[in-house]
């Protein structure tokens, strides 16, 4: 049988297979039939206004908070683009606790509401490139990973900063059904070198439009890595550990040919089944035209970056 991964597209037997899961699952099969339903952030109860420093100017057309809170990948809710705005919905994110230990003088645990007011927030307009070669610009809220980092002071040996996502097969649907969850082997488990996890444009999220995140963005908080493709950018995190050896992440396990540790945005270095010299630009058209851009090196951030890499072949450490 094939793998299922990222690119594929949902033919009419897997469609029922769907159906016949999310109807036994309990999960409601009303909005599978209809086209996309167009969210609006009001209904969900994580929109909460947020305080934060207003972001620098920039050119970027922002991509329409309906688009980026509507059209998602976060298979612990299904894998289908529309699954995590109907899915995620309930996602119970307060009270919610992220752990940070491991190789850390100061491990410590922050609540829902320390998530929010230990560290400055502030606006941060990135593009975001998901490595199916869609493309969105999203004003994110949050604050850098290296304040954290910073507060939990990592030993000598702390090489790799590791992320897991909640495991919770009961609140995610995903979990409880390899199917409807792609395969995967839960919880979500993404990581960083400890020099990524310094960089200033690494974020740690807790909202996006000025608004405390929805659920299926990675309510209540995410890690946004731009120059790098989505799948490192690990949602609903529970607990960040500090190590010295770098763990097998999720992607890299269910086909690490496809996909690598580093994951950097590369137009030169295509995927196995598909290229990556350019991408959709999601909100871009009307329903049939969505322009096609040339994607940048590292996403754009090759100044911010690309000293991270110097004497790494890409193509080899992709
Ligand atoms: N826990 C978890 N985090 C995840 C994923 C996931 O399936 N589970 N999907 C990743 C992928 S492939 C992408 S492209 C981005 C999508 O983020 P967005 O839905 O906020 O645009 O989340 C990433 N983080
Ligand atoms: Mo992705």
């Amino acid at each position: 049988m094939k793998r299922l991964t990222h690119n594929d597209v949902t033919p009419e037997d897997i469609f029922n297979q769907r159906r016949q899961i999310i109807k036994a699952m309990g999960l409601g099969i009303a909005g599978l039939s209809l086209p996309q339903i167009a969210f609006s952030a009001e209904q969900s109860a994580q929109s909460k206004k947020l305080d934060f420093k207003a972001v620098a100017k920039t050119n970027l057309t922002l991509t329409p908070e309906n688009k980026i809170i509507g059209y998602n990948n976060f298979y612990e809710f299904g894998t289908d683009k529309s699954d995590p705005a109907k899915f995620a919905r309930d996602l119970k994110t307060d009270p919610w606790s992220l752990e940070i230990s491991g190789e850390v003088e100061k491990p410590f645990v922050l609540n829902h509401s320390q998530l929010f007011n230990t560290f400055p927030l502030e606006e941060r307009i990135y593009r975001f490139r998901c490595v199916e070669a869609w493309s969105m610009v999203v004003p994110w809220v949050g604050f850098e990973l290296a304040r954290l980092i910073e507060m939990a002071k990592p030993t000598s040996k702390a090489k790799f900063v590791v992320f897991h996502t909640l495991h919770d097969p009961e609140q995610m649907p995903g979990q409880k059904n390899k199917f409807f969850g792609g395969g995967i082997d839960y919880p979500y488990v993404e990581a960083l070198t400890l020099e990524e996890a310094m960089n200033p444009l690494t974020l740690l999220s807790v909202g996006l439009y000025g608004k405390m995140l929805p659920p299926q963005n990675g309510a209540p908080i995410r890690l946004v890595v731009p120059w790098k493709y989505g799948f490192k950018s690990i949602k609903s995190i529970v607990k960040i550990t500090f190590s010295e050896t770098r763990p097998r992440t999720t992607w890299e396990k269910l086909a690490p040919h496809e996909y690598g540790f580093y994951a950097n945005v590369n137009p030169n270095v295509d995927h196995p089944r598909w290229s990556q010299a350019s991408e959709r630009v999601i909100g871009s058209g009307g329903l049939l035209s969505v322009k096609r851009q040339d994607t940048l090196m590292f996403n754009g951030y090759e100044k911010e970056v690309a000293h991270l890499y110097k004497g790494l072949d890409l193509r080899v450490n992709f």
